[in-house]
């Protein structure tokens, strides 16, 4: 572990100047709170001070909304974010909580699996009583989950913009847009080549370059998105005819059935009543992911919440039932073929964001390409419960490779290394911390 010790002291490094007291903000540009990228860090942060690991879960659950929902930032105080504040007004709603001024859509569900790991850094008792203090939380996030999201009772939850994925840009998602949901102002503007101007005033490519960021016309897409769900106060059930986007997306999905295996293995633990109903919906969940399966292609998609139609553009999310679970040895096994192609998920500096086939790849930008690491982090997990150790391992080096040669950026070229978008970026740091980390045996070969 000696070779190690630079690349673990610039990520703990990364995590004490990303301290912004209650929680950690994933970087620079990035100045708030975010649900999945506060869980991520727990998850580094437990093998240095398990007391503030739990403080980052905590400190998300200040943001939660009193109909379950927890949203996706939780804004910093402060004059200086009143833009970002007013950009939601999540005081629209009446569900929103007084005291945080927040996003008004979700992330992935990565609390139960934050939960479950900060706890396995303590005894029994202490642990038992970690969970009983997040339980109501997070029994009345996924119980909103279903309540709100899985409208029809079909069992996959949907969401309302891709900001609720985690990868913004994503190719199902841009393609869809693209081919089928552009506003019609957007076409104006892209048809006149009006972004090109609207681009020069964008605040996120004031330090990284555009071309490692969406495109001008996806941003401005994100943002009309943005706008419907404002209108309808983040309401699903008027926002259902009201949103440009509505898909039940795979990532979520994915995270979602870890995650509702990690709140039976609490619940079990504190003896805590899980609701029928939430179980019957837990079970079907299950089943429903099948239904993302396309027998031709042989690949897991997205689809589309009415039309139930497969979205079948290939992205990172492809992998990420291997982290669910459940599925088959054999449809694990073909997944792990996409990785071991190089064609495909397997250039040097593995996972790229968008496979090397893809129309949509491009290795510099943001999710269209790009190899993360959270991503990357959640495909180990899922390799070494179908005990895939030695593609677990290899991947593992690679990352820390990329750490140690570069520090640790938000993303990086998949083909030539090359460090990419912000530095100093929270949950590459924590993940590395988590992985140089001797591994713990607790994780259950699925059946
Ligand atoms: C990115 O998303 C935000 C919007 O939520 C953004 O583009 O500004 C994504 O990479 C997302 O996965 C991440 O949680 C967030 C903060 O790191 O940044």
């Amino acid at each position: 572990m000696s070779d190690n010790a630079d690349a673990l002291n610039a990520a703990k490094e990364v995590l004490k100047n990303n301290d912004r007291g209650l929680y950690t903000a994933p970087a620079e540009p990035y100045p708030h709170q975010w649900l999945w990228d506060s869980c991520f860090i727990a998850i580094g942060l437990r093998h240095l001070d398990v007391e503030r690991a739990k403080m980052e879960i905590l400190s998300l659950l200040r943001g939660q909304w009193s109909n379950g929902m927890i949203p996706h930032i939780i804004f910093s105080r402060g004059r200086e974010y009143r833009r970002d504040q007013n950009i939601w007004r999540s005081w629209a709603s009446p569900f929103a909580p007084d005291k945080a001024k927040t996003s008004g859509i979700t992330q992935p569900p990565m609390l139960a699996e934050a939960i479950v790991r900060v706890g396995q850094k303590m005894k029994t008792v202490e642990r038992r009583s970690w969970y009983r203090q997040v339980w109501p939380n997070l029994l009345a996030y996924h119980e909103w989950l279903y309540r709100e999201r899985d409208p029809h009772g079909e069992g996959l939850v949907l969401q309302v913009h891709p900001w609720e994925t985690g990868l913004d840009n994503s190719p199902p998602w841009m393609s869809e847009l693209q081919n089928h949901l552009l506003p019609t102002w957007i076409r104006i503007v892209k048809a006149l080549r009006l972004d090109l101007i609207i681009g020069l005033f964008r605040r996120d490519t004031r330090k990284i370059p555009d071309g490692q960021r969406l495109s001008t016309v996806e941003a401005l897409a994100l943002f009309d998105a943005q706008r419907r769900l404002r209108r309808k106060a983040y309401n699903t059930s008027d926002i259902l005819d009201h949103s440009l986007f509505v898909i039940e997306d795979l990532a979520f999905n994915s995270i979602l059935v870890r995650a509702n295996d990690h709140l039976l293995d609490i619940a079990r633990s504190i003896r805590a009543d899980v609701p029928p109903e939430l179980l019957k919906n837990m079970k079907l969940t299950v089943k429903a992911f099948e239904e993302l399966w396309d027998p031709y292609t042989e690949m897991y998609y997205p689809r589309d919440f009415v039309t139930h139609r497969l979205l079948k553009e290939p992205s990172v999310s492809s992998l990420l039932p291997l982290y669910a679970g459940h599925i088959s040895k054999e449809r694990a096994a073909a997944l792990v073929k996409l990785i071991e192609n190089e064609h495909l998920f397997g250039p040097a500096y593995p996972i790229p964001s968008t496979p090397l086939n893809s129309p949509w790849f491009n290795p510099e930008r943001y999710w269209q390409g790009p190899t993360w690491f959270n991503t990357n982090w959640l495909i180990i997990d899922g390799l070494r419960r179908f005990g895939y150790h030695h593609h677990a391992d290899a991947l593992t080096e690679s990352m820390l490779e990329l750490v140690k040669e570069h520090g640790c950026y938000e993303y990086f070229n998949p083909i030539t290394g090359e460090p990419l978008g912000a530095e100093n970026f929270g949950w590459t740091a924590a993940l590395t911390i988590d992985l140089i980390a001797p591994p713990k045996a607790t994780t259950r070969v699925p059946k």
